[in-house]
């Protein structure tokens, strides 16, 4: 038996664990004794059941049968390759290079696939795995994912990206955590830290719709309605105003009389009948938020109403005028200068038009890739022009994005559809050729640690022919004619990976391992030239403004009219909130892996208990959720925490290679692609109506 450090296997997390070897087989898994941020969750230690998988992908497949009805054969690299050269010439040769596709999914987020996808290039824009040849249609799940919060929110009040605002958890007494859930993190760096200063005293407040994880191991609790964060910010905003520092007003931020109009409507009554807090609540969170210096952490709990991206812009806004924006134990502005890996990658799709770009001008400004939740349009529609061919790395498309049926359809009607991927999945239903990836395990890499970049050594050989997507993605660009810029071996991804950095690169080579700089000590309050337009801290975005949108941050109820919201109400009168992260998946990850079954057997609604004895609704019972669309059968949980009318539901069920219960219950098949924040794209995930009722 050796003893052997490496990366989790499982999510790209890049959790740093010593494993115990037995040939393919790890005999026993733990926490790193080094200083490297790390855990292991409980997806984690059933590594070795994922690495050793019977369920795993050993070999390419072609499919032979007709599309649906998954009948493969299996085939070599070789023989995938040439049906993928064909193919895609022909959809390059007939309908231009814009028409081939490429997408990144949870699957591709480990450092060298995301290295070599997104590539930054030198302007800072991204071009995407197929910009060598033109297309600019290089999507990812960004489009459902990160870039409201992480991008277009922080940019639109500070010009920076969240990246840039760090939370300062070593100073801190508090931690807001609102609409996150660090445990659950990948990587859950914060996690650990965050445990070890709640240890010492620092105090959490929690912000959730139910009694999630974080709301269990928080100080101070409120559980508010589902999507309705920006009318709390707001009446929090109204509370506190008469003691905001004026001159801090005057001097750094743009825009606040004219927001302060519009908040001045939030009274305590108003914001606790839309959230559901009661008004002492409010004002404890007021005084709790304005009296102490309070760090914030939060992520995707807020992306996904029809207001997500003023919701952030609001929370930003709030913690600058309570005095909490870079001072220390507070929200620090921590500007990053990203290392400059690839950049020798041409973009040859500048300025051809990716889909979803005129709908969504501003995601496409910060994020510079297609919004895909067009996909099916320019695939049914052909609007704004047609897509024909997607080599899809590491994502299931038709569980994932809303409205599932929609985006079957869409992938069914596609000329040519290449998935790559650890396991079978739904998307194999719609794969024209489907190509096997390793497991982190099974792969050199290099990964970025926020003090120092160091090279992992595989453990075990791949299984079967499967390969490291970066060598999927090398094969693929062979055969379109851009493969030079892909590597043939891992030394050769060393040497496009870091060549603009030669000192880093010679380290990695003679010693696997380099450290950044010691950090300078931080300056603080840095608030005298933001890169906004306006130099100052935007309530009132002149970017939003300029291309139509309200300036400044609106609440928005998701109904257009009082008759809307009563012809809803009346059919559906609860929301369903989905996919708070759950230890035993990974989105649609691992219902196929029977030690993760067993913590969590069926997918689950979280009910109030109340609603639920009205409907005779007990704990473990089976439910049916519905819509006009569909319904999805999931165990029924009653929670005295949840607030009436607001369910939380799991997502990641819907695959025919999943266990029983899982395999029907996708969620995304009552999610609706037509209502979305029209800012980012993002649909509305976390706030659709439906109605619920016990399985006879
Ligand atoms: N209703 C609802 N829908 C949601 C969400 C929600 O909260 N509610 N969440 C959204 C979010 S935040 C996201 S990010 C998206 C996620 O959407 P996806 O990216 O589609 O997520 P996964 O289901 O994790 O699919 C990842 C796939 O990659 C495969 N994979 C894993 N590792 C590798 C690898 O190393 N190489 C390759 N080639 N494949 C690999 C896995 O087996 C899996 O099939 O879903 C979104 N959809
Ligand atoms: N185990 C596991 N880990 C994962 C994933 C997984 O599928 N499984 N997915 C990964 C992915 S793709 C991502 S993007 C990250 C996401 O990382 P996080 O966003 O930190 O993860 P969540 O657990 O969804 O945390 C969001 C929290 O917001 C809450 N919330 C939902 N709606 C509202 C609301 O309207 N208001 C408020 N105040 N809170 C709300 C949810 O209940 C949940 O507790 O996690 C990653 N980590
Ligand atoms: S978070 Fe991801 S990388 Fe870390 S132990 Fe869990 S599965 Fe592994
Ligand atoms: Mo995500």
């Amino acid at each position: 038996m050796k003893t052997v450090s490496t990366v989790c296997g499982v999510c790209p997390g890049k959790c740093h664990v010593e494993c115990e070897m037995e040939g393919r087989r790890i005999k026993s898994i733990k926490k790193s004794s080094t200083e490297n941020p790390s855990m292991i969750c409980l997806r984690g230690f059933y590594s070795d059941e994922i690495l050793n998988s019977k369920d795993r992908l050993t070999t390419p497949l072609i499919r032979t049968g007709e599309k649906g009805k998954c009948e493969f054969r299996e085939a070599s690299w070789e023989e995938a390759m040439d049906v993928i050269e064909e193919n895609c010439n022909k959809i390059i040769k007939n309908y231009g290079a814009k028409s081939l596709a490429s997408h990144v999914g949870r699957g591709g987020f480990d450092e060298i696939t995301d290295d070599f996808t997104s590539i930054k290039m030198p302007d800072g824009k991204s071009g995407g795995f197929l910009s060598p040849i033109g297309s600019p249609n290089n999507g990812s799940v960004g489009s459902l994912c990160f870039t409201s919060y992480g991008l277009i929110a922080p940019q639109c009040v500070f010009g920076l990206d969240s990246e840039d605002l760090s939370c300062d958890l070593k100073n801190a007494e508090y931690l807001c955590v609102w609409g996150a859930n660090p445990k659950t993190d990948s990587p859950p760096f914060f996690y650990d830290k965050m445990i070890a200063r709640k240890k010492d005293g620092m105090k959490i407040i929690a912000i959730d719709h139910y009694d999630s994880d974080i709301i269990k191991m928080a100080d101070y609790k409120y559980i508010v309605n589902s999507g309705s964060d920006m009318a709390l910010i707001l009446g929090i905003l109204n509370y506190l105003s008469d003691k905001f520092d004026t001159d801090f007003i005057e001097k750094y931020t743009y825009g606040y009389e004219e927001f302060k109009d519009y908040f001045s409507q939030f009274s305590l009554e108003k914001t606790s009948d839309i959230t559901g807090l009661n008004v002492e609540e409010i004002k404890e969170l007021s005084n709790l938020l304005f009296d102490n210096t309070v760090t914030l952490k939060s992520y995707t709990g807020l992306e996904y109403s029809r207001c997500g991206v003023q919701t952030i812009r609001a929370l930003y806004i709030l913690w600058s005028l309570i005095g909490n924006l870079d001072v220390p134990g507070g929200l620090l502005i921590d500007k990053k200068t990203p290392l400059k890996k690839i950049t020798s990658i041409p973009n040859a799709a500048k300025g051809v038009k990716k889909i979803g770009e005129d709908e969504f001008p501003i995601f496409n400004k910060f994020i510079n890739q297609p919004q895909f939740t067009k996909l099916p349009e320019a695939i049914l529609e052909s609007k704004p022009y047609p897509i024909k061919g997607i080599i899809n790395i590491g994502s299931c498309m038709s569980i994932n994005y809303p409205n599932s049926e929609l985006f079957r359809k869409a992938l069914s009607n596609l000329d040519f559809y290449v998935v790559c991927d650890r396991f079978l999945t739904q998307d194999a239903l719609y794969a024209d050729v489907i190509l096997p990836a390793t497991t982190y395990y099974e792969q050199d890499k290099y990964v970025t640690y926020p003090d120092h970049i160091e090279i992992k050594e595989k453990l075990v050989e791949p299984l079967g022919d499967s390969l490291p997507n970066v060598f999927i993605l090398k094969k693929i660009a062979d055969r379109l004619g851009f493969g030079e810029y892909y590597p043939e071996n891992f030394d050769e991804l060393l040497e496009i990976a870091f060549q603009n950095t030669p000192e880093i690169l010679k380290e990695l080579k003679e010693k696997g391992v380099y450290y950044f700089d010691k950090k300078e000590e931080p300056v603080y309050k840095k608030y005298d030239s933001f890169d906004t337009e306006t130099s100052k801290i935007e309530i009132h975005s002149k970017l939003l403004e300029k291309y139509g949108f309200s300036p400044i941050p609106i609440y928005d109820d998701g109904f257009d009219s009082d008759e809307e919201r009563k012809s809803t109400l009346s059919k559906y009168p609860f929301v369903m909130n989905t996919g708070a992260r759950i230890d035993t998946t990974f989105r649609t990850q691992h219902l196929n892996i029977d030690g993760l079954l067993k913590h969590q057997k069926y997918p689950q609604v979280i009910i109030n208990v109340e609603d639920a004895n009205e409907l005779g609704i007990k704990d473990f019972d089976l439910v049916e959720l519905y819509t006009d669309k569909s319904q999805v059968i999931l165990q029924a949980i009653t929670s005295e925490y949840s607030n009436r009318y607001d369910l939380e539901v799991n997502v990641g069920g819907g695959s025919f290679t999943q266990d029983e219960n899982w395999k029907d219950a996708n969620i995304n098949l009552l999610t609706d692609n037509e209502l979305f924040d029209p800012i980012s794209g993002f649909p509305v995930l976390k706030k659709q109506y439906c109605n619920i009722r016990k399985v006879k």
